[in-house]
């Protein structure tokens, strides 16, 4: 037996000897944490145990297709309740996940599975199912049940399914594997909502993201020296469009950079912050965003300082 294997075993076993489970998807939520938890979330339930799903943010409007979807609680009351396990998806580290707070509040006794597959993993919990290889935790999820023989239902299937598109840009970016691939038509095969996940996730563009996304597109400039072509977007540009939507648009270029391999979106937050994303096909920019106290994956990565947007001709730069 190899060791993820095991340890897919030994994740079974603490589960199986769990019944109060709290769940927890990471902050500003996207469809991988959201559609690995809810997963989780609705085998728990089938199962008749108490599983409490949390999230630091409400998962925006796209998401409440996925079954349960309601269920997840904002309320860090949460964390006053009484857990026998506890199970983390697709972050990082805790700070990232929006709990680092509320952690220490939790009774002892519980046992922690932290499920990812982020390469800057700090492996913090007692079980650690981080797979950097994975296109996303919800395919390590997905190998956790084919690998200990648990039935995937549609609504399982489902939110595994929204897992793998929007990590993978709809099985289009350097994270899409043959096992990504193979998950997805055995997800589909076992009832998961192909065309609701399309409705909701993949087809939900606005007229004012697209008015963004031209923006960016209009800005977009080589730099020779570091070999990157860049674009940005400034606080003044936005009124409350949501930290996605550059996600969003940082895949999107990601797709037409044809001769430099490397991408980076600035975007100005309300807060006097520069949030940095970075998309390559052959460079690790997980290593630049590490550098400047971000993380991510080899080829998708970010990062968040505190300054603001300068316009040069070599493009834009983060003065303090
Ligand atoms: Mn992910």
């Amino acid at each position: 037996m190899d060791n993820i294997s095991h340890l897919f075993g030994r994740a079974h076993e603490a589960i199986r000897n769990a019944d109060r489970i709290l769940l927890i998807a990471h902050k500003k939520p996207d469809g991988d944490t959201l559609g690995a938890s809810s997963a989780v979330l609705n085998w728990l339930l089938r199962e008749g145990k108490h599983p409490v799903a949390f999230c630091a943010d409400q998962p925006s409007k796209m998401f409440r297709f996925l079954d349960n979807a309601h269920l997840y609680r904002c309320d860090p009351a949460v964390f006053d309740e009484r857990y026998d396990l506890v199970i983390v998806f697709d972050a990082g580290d805790l700070r990232y996940c929006g709990v680092h707070e509320h952690m220490p509040r939790l009774a002892p006794g519980y046992q922690l599975i932290n499920i990812d597959h982020h390469v800057t993993n700090e492996r913090y919990g007692h079980i650690n199912l981080v797979l950097p290889d994975a296109s996303s935790a919800s395919e390590i999820v997905y190998r956790f049940f084919t690998s200990n023989s648990i039935s995937i239902d549609g609504r399982m299937a489902t939110s595994l399914l929204t897992g793998l598109y929007t990590d993978t840009s709809n099985f289009s970016n350097p994270a899409t594997n043959p096992l990504s691939i193979e998950a997805a038509a055995d997800l589909v095969a076992s009832g998961a909502r192909h065309q609701d996940i399309l409705h909701n996730v993949v087809h939900d563009k606005s007229v004012n993201l697209l008015h963004i996304w031209g923006m960016l597109l209009m800005r977009l400039s080589y730099n020779p020296e570091f070999d990157v072509v860049s674009t940005y977007i400034l606080n003044s540009d936005t009124s409350g469009l949501p930290n996605e939507a550059v996600d969003g648009a940082a895949n999107f270029l990601n797709r037409v950079t044809g001769d430099c391999d490397t991408i980076m979106i600035l975007k100005e937050l309300p807060d006097g912050q520069v949030k940095g994303s970075f998309r390559s096909i052959k460079r690790d920019v997980s290593k630049v965003a590490k550098l400047l106290g971000g993380g991510g994956h080899k080829k998708a990565a970010g990062f968040t300082v505190s300054g603001k947007i300068e316009v040069t001709a070599a493009g834009p730069r983060i003065i303090s």
